[in-house]
């Protein structure tokens, strides 16, 4: 089933056609009601009737998380205030919070962007969807909320947090469908189990989101649940959830192209590459009004096709994320994404899902520690089996990643578990 068939099953050349228009309006709202969009245009000597063609989107300049962190908080909000009706924020690690404005025709734009993606990964009107991201600045939870519920679909607001009672909620309200990270729904599905409560439970399918998994945990994550997962992208600067999701063929993530280009560029030299190459993905929002977005750079790694899609929709599909570029790790000069342990370790008999990264420096050299959970905790008491587990996987993580890793093997419920995005990478290289 196809929320929205005119605009999903568009045929290419209209989909420019609409897509150029679009971006020529955009340029001109930043232009008049953005200072910092106006002085970096003039800066290039570019004006709004300098984009003829959408390949003209190249003559503009990038922007950037800084640029947000800088104009903090309202400066890049291309409305009189009064026309915002929402506020939402994401923390990020460092810094100053990304603030995102909202028009009431934002609103409704974000809202047909997640029934789109939900109905693609397969949720219905009779479908009882317990939303576990929190409801708060962050976008998650409200961005599925009023998608999911625009498709008629029973919404069970429960927020994150309070990880037994979820389960209790799940059972007894029917819950048929589970919103949250897929860390938080290893977690849910870890707690399920320990409560003995998953034959009560229902569910048949997960819309993960807000940070990457790779293909071994959304696997683990299907197998455990008993339920089809699907996963679904986007960030705070363009819209919260909504600009990507994953449909029942599983070949990619389709961008809500009609209301935001996407293109891949290589990060480091901001050259754009063509379709099917691996680079940082850049969006510039099409019909975004409170807070328009020209070439953002998003950071994550993916790449783009156009080719058809099983499912019957034509819009371009973007390739699950490898990364951020600003989590990637440079270990003694070798770029290690932390996905890449992740399957590793995934793939390994007898560890659980849980693992944490550790980079430190010893004697002026990077040392990588992979921390990972036992599923079984007799295995401490046998040695020799410890130690052959223990030097399978050092052996398979060095061949994956070209350079040595100490793994530490610990006890099951041992290492942190996560209500919302999971945090397993501690560096403290120059600390
Ligand atoms: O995480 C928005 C969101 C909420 C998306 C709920 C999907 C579901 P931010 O907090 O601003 O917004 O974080 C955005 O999270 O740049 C990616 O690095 C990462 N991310 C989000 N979805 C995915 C995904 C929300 N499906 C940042 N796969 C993005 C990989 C993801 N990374």
């Amino acid at each position: 089933m196809i929320y929205n068939p005119m605009m999903e099953t568009m045929p290419r050349e209209q989909m420019r056609a609409l897509q150029l228009e679009r971006l020529q309006h955009t340029v001109r709202h930043c232009y008049e009601n953005v200072p910092l969009y106006r002085s970096r245009m003039d800066e290039r000597g570019l004006t709004p009737d300098d984009i003829r063609t959408l390949e003209d989107i190249r003559l503009l300049p990038f922007t950037v998380k800084n640029d947000l962190r800088d104009n903090y908080p309202y400066r890049l909000i291309a409305v009189p205030m009064r026309d915002i009706v929402r506020l939402h924020a994401s923390s990020g690690t460092t810094g100053k919070s990304i603030v995102a404005g909202y028009t009431r025709s934002d609103l409704e734009m974000w809202a047909e962007c997640v029934a789109r993606l939900a109905v693609a990964a397969g949720a219905r009107d009779t479908d009882i969807v317990q939303i576990s991201f929190g409801y708060s600045l962050f976008t998650g939870a409200f961005g599925l909320h009023y998608g999911l519920e625009k498709i008629g679909a029973t919404i069970v607001p429960i927020s994150g947090g309070n990880t037994e009672r979820q389960i209790n909620i799940m059972r007894d309200f029917g819950v048929t469908a589970l919103v949250a990270t897929p860390s938080y729904a290893m977690y849910l599905a870890e707690t399920a189990e320990k409560m003995g409560m998953m034959e009560d439970i229902h569910l048949r399918l997960g819309l993960f989101g807000a940070e990457g998994s790779t293909l071994e945990m959304r696997q683990e994550l299907a197998r455990r649940w008993g339920i089809t997962v699907t996963e679904n992208y986007g960030l705070t600067e363009i819209i919260g959830p909504g600009v990507a999701g994953e449909c029942e063929a599983f070949c990619g993530q389709h961008f809500n192209e009609d209301f935001f280009l996407p293109e891949i560029i290589n990060p480091e030299t901001g050259e754009v590459l063509p379709e099917g190459e691996t680079g940082e993905l850049v969006i510039t929002t099409l019909s975004k009004r409170g807070q328009p977005m020209l070439r953002y750079r998003t950071r994550d790694i993916t790449s783009l096709s156009y080719a058809p899609c099983a499912c019957g929709r034509t819009t371009v599909r973007m390739a699950q994320v490898k990364g951020r570029s600003d989590d990637m790790l440079i270990i003694r000069g070798v770029n290690v994404f932390p996905s890449q342990i992740e399957s590793v370790l995934l793939d390994t008999r007898g560890i659980g899902p849980h693992y944490e990264i550790e980079v430190d420096r010893v004697h002026y050299l990077d040392r990588l520690t992979v921390k990972v959970e036992l599923i079984d905790a007799g295995l401490l008491e046998r040695f020799s089996e410890l130690e052959a587990l223990q030097k399978a996987l050092h052996d398979r993580l060095r061949t994956v990643l070209n350079i040595d890793v100490q793994v530490r093997l610990v006890s099951p419920n041992t290492l942190k578990r996560f209500e919302g995005k999971a945090r397993r990478v501690t560096d403290l290289r120059g600390k």
